[in-house]
């Protein structure tokens, strides 16, 4: 068994060992411990149980509409205002462009613009399901919700009903900051609050909906509220079941003042691992790239997370704020990333259903699977998918690629078979083949 020679993570560990929930304290002994490594041994031993060697990402596109926004948050450098030299807005053909690809999920996310009436917003996913009527729609956050409804004057569940009929598949964690009126009146005083968010999140559990969480950390909030945050999302979570995923945002300070650097690597994983550890009841732990970097990104996957996000294409939020990471990245790179981290790299959707598995490359094949613009071919689960088990969360119907030990199965078996099972020649999924796998997943 474990041991640690930080008392209070021995406390978190035996905890562990004997299924006793975590609590507050534990959440706070996990973000001060100095045992970092064996913080991570701990989050690591949670997220193999679940996922087993897996990690995922997701070809997607980022949309942000426009930067122009009502709100003057302090911790954002991406908001401007009508006639601001930087301020856009994207043409619906310019959107259109964006998606284009074959890319599996588009995430909108953007300004609340004080001239965009509701029904722009439902253009943009309208412009992007005629663009690409195969890849999901994650968009806009709970905040964006609530002043559609305000604007409109009309409920909550009635400006879902319009943009679920335009295309929305999922909805994102992002607005959620952190759930502290004190950190609200110094950071985004205009901004709802945390009732709200979570209200709004409770709302589209209930119409079936599939929303992820956020935190957004490293600026004035205290360890102690960053628990309060996943407790808060914990006690949801027991109710809904409706999340599938939680982000940890690392603040870029950006021109903001507020704090003189990011995060440090260390600090980054050890909220990533007490993430994986208090959100016993969510599905899978992100490690955002763009906003963590390539490098703390790669060994988060150590840490606990289970996923990468995705190429992304251009993101403009975090870049707003000076972060250092990539634009973008091929699926090339975010393979070659979770390689790297000895994770075996899959493909999903934006519901978590598993597209492809890209099996370990025996050492000299590994660069043989490159070609042309150095892409990497993914191979679809086919026959393994059937023994990976796909989970229904809380009998909502929804399938993630949870791996399933209580089948009678290790998930070391399953993985054994991804690595040497699926057939050298890989090959893009074709139309036949993704059906296949969906049916696979469900
Ligand atoms: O809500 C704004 C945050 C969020 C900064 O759901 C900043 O899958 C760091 O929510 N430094 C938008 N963060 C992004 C977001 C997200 C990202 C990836 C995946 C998902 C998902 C959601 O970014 C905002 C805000 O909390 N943010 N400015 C900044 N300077």
């Amino acid at each position: 068994m474990q041991t640690s020679t930080d008392p209070r993570l021995q406390r978190v560990i035996d905890k562990q060992a004997a299924g006793d929930r975590l609590d507050a304290a534990d959440g706070l002994a996990m973000l001060e411990t100095h045992d970092v490594v064996g913080l991570g041994r701990l989050a690591n031993a949670d997220k193999e149980r679940r996922t087993g060697p897996f990690v995922a990402f997701v070809l997607n596109r980022q949309v942000n509409p426009t930067n122009v926004c009502v709100l003057s948050c302090r911790f954002c450098d991406f908001a401007t205002k009508v006639g601001d030299d930087n301020a856009y807005e994207m043409t619906l053909e310019k959107i259109r462009q964006r998606v284009s690809e074959p890319i599996r999920e588009v995430h909108v996310v953007g300004g609340m613009h004080p001239d965009w009436r509701f029904e722009r917003y439902v253009e943009v996913l309208e412009a992007i399901r005629e663009a690409n009527p195969t890849a999901q729609i994650k968009a806009y956050t709970a905040v964006e919700i609530d002043f559609f409804a305000h604007l409109e004057k009309i409920s909550v569940d009635e400006v879902f009903e319009r943009l679920e009929a335009a295309g929305m598949q999922a909805m994102p964690g992002g607005g959620a900051e952190v759930f502290s009126e004190r950190v609200r009146e110094i950071m985004y005083k205009e901004k709802m609050g945390h009732e709200r968010w979570l209200e709004i999140h409770e709302i589209a559990h209930r119409r079936g909906l599939r929303t992820n969480a956020t935190l957004l950390y490293g600026h004035v909030e205290t360890y102690e509220e960053r628990v309060n945050h996943l407790l808060m999302l914990r006690e949801m979570q027991d109710r809904t079941g409706g999340f599938l995923s939680f982000i940890p945002l690392a603040f870029q300070p950006g021109y903001t003042n507020i704090v003189s650097r990011q995060a440090s690597a260390i600090e980054d994983l050890r909220t990533i691992a007490t993430s994986r550890l208090m959100l016993d009841n969510f599905p899978h732990i992100k490690a955002y790239w763009v906003m963590l970097g390539e490098e703390t990104a790669s060994m988060a996957l150590q840490w606990g997370a289970d996923d990468l996000d995705g190429t992304i294409g251009e993101e403009l939020i975090a870049h707003a704020a000076l972060a250092s990471s990539p634009a973008g990245m091929t699926t090339h790179k975010l393979v070659k990333l979770i390689r790297e981290a000895g994770r075996l790299p899959v493909q999903r959707d934006a519901l978590y259903n598993v597209v492809g598995v890209y099996p370990a490359p025996g050492s000299d094949t590994h660069w043989a699977q490159r070609h042309g613009d150095g892409g990497v071919d993914p191979v679809p689960m086919r026959g393994l998918l059937a023994e990976a088990k796909a989970l229904d969360v809380e009998g909502h119907g929804v399938k993630t690629w949870e791996m399933v030990t209580d089948a009678g199965r290790e998930v070391r078996e399953l993985a054994q078979k991804a690595a040497t099972e699926i057939p050298a020649e890989a090959v893009w999924l074709t139309e036949e083949l993704q059906q296949e796998s969906a049916e696979n997943v469900v």
